[in-house]
């Protein structure tokens, strides 16, 4: 009987050292791999912001257009338009019409107030362009 106590008890003490070794097992950790790896995303490529600029900026007119047909300019800052054109051009903007402008001809504008100003050629109501001024 004292031996059935003894055997009972040791087996108490095994099995609870191989619990206590079993709790003491690590948890498995998470492996680096099966995490997503995260691809680097590029810097945004929404649309490209043009920097305004101080002092003069040139805008021609080539082939009927105004190149750049926008330009972002600091408040104060200068628009020199050139034709290089042929064709003469007019610019009509902020309810003003330019002279018309020849060939080599150019039209030079300060604008001081913040704002989107839409000008087109009153010979070509579809050559338009913007001043966008910051
Ligand atoms: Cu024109």
């Amino acid at each position: 009987m004292k031996h059935k106590i003894l055997l009972i008890l040791i087996l108490v003490s095994i099995f609870s050292t191989i619990g206590c070794t079993y709790t003491n097992i690590p948890e498995p950790t998470e492996t680096a791999t099966e995490m997503p790896t995260a691809t680097p995303t590029s810097s945004p490529t929404a649309t490209p912001q043009p920097t305004p600029k101080d002092g003069l900026t040139e805008v021609t007119m080539e082939g009927n257009a105004f190149v750049p047909q926008t330009v972002t300019v600091f408040a104060r800052g200068t628009v020199k338009w050139t034709n290089k054109d042929s064709t003469p051009h007019k610019i009509t903007i902020m309810g003003m019409v330019t002279d018309e402008l020849a060939e080599g001809d150019s039209f030079i504008w300060t604008f001081n107030q913040k704002g989107t100003y839409e000008y087109s050629c009153k010979y070509h109501p579809d050559m338009k362009g913007t001043v966008i001024v910051q």
